[in-house]
């Protein structure tokens, strides 16, 4: 099989959610010298793209779907590594959490793993984060930078009182926000310094606003 033909059939194996396969294939296609990128990119969010459409049309029910997060998470495993080699002095400290209400940590893992592979030191405080997990978190750990992620239309609005309580409290720390529903117009109205459309823009982002 060709790297290709390889990379299609992860695709289908996040799909079909047979992690233990997706695992397995992801690991030769790292021994054939494939980019970590492209695995990511061209096998497993293709994948998840696929599973994310026949979710919305009622093909897929959640047991499915959260099958098929697992053989994600399980070749996100094997390519992390990868992705974080390399001694990099660490540009910046980062927070980063999914909203209140919110569970899906999918992507966000991906944002942290690529800003970590970036340089950055990540802080993840997982998910369901509310005002004053995020203001704790900060407390503690004085972030350079502090990243929201949500995924849904009806946690997204859970964004907003994140910064505002912030704000009311003087603390001048700039946050990036991303997720499927979240766009630049909507990061600019809640106030938030950047938008990432996606892991990597994210880190183009977070290099911006730290330079
Ligand atoms: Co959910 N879900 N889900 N789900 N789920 C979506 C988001 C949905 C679009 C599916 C659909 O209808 N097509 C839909 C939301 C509709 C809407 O609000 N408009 C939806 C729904 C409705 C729900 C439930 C309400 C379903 C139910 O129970 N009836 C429920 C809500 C639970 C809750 O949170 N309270 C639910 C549950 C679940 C599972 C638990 C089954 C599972 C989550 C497992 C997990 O994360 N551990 C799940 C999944 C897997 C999905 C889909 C299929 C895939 C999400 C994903 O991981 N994508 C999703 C459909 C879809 O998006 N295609 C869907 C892959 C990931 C790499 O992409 O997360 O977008 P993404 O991250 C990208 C960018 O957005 C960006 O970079 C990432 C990498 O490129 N990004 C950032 C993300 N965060 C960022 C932060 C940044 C910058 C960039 O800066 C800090």
């Amino acid at each position: 099989m060709t790297s290709r033909e390889k990379l299609s059939e992860l695709a289908q194996l996040v799909i079909t959610g047979k992690h233990l396969d997706a695992q397995k294939i992801t690991q030769e296609l790292i021994d054939d010298k494939c980019d970590p990128q492209t695995i990511l990119n061209d096998g497993l969010m293709k994948g998840m793209e696929v599973v994310g459409q026949r979710f919305r049309d009622n093909q897929m029910y959640v047991p499915q779907v959260l099958v098929a997060a697992r053989a994600m998470k399980t070749s996100m495993k094997v390519i992390e590594p990868l992705m974080l080699s390399g001694e990099i002095k660490s540009k910046g400290k980062v927070i980063i959490g999914t909203v209140k209400g919110d569970v899906h940590d999918i992507g966000k893992n991906i944002v942290a793993t690529m800003m970590q592979g970036a340089g950055y030191e990540v802080i993840d405080i997982g998910t369901g984060c509310d005002v004053n997990k995020f203001y704790q978190e900060y407390e503690t750990h004085k972030p350079d930078l502090i990243g929201m992620s949500a995924l849904l239309t009806t946690t997204m609005v859970n964004m907003k009182p994140v910064i505002d309580h912030f704000k009311n409290k003087n603390v001048n720390v700039p946050f990036i926000v991303g997720g499927a529903p979240i766009n630049k117009k909507f990061a600019d109205e809640i106030g938030a310094a950047g938008y990432g459309r996606d892991a990597y823009d994210a880190v183009k982002t977070a290099d911006q606003l730290l330079a």
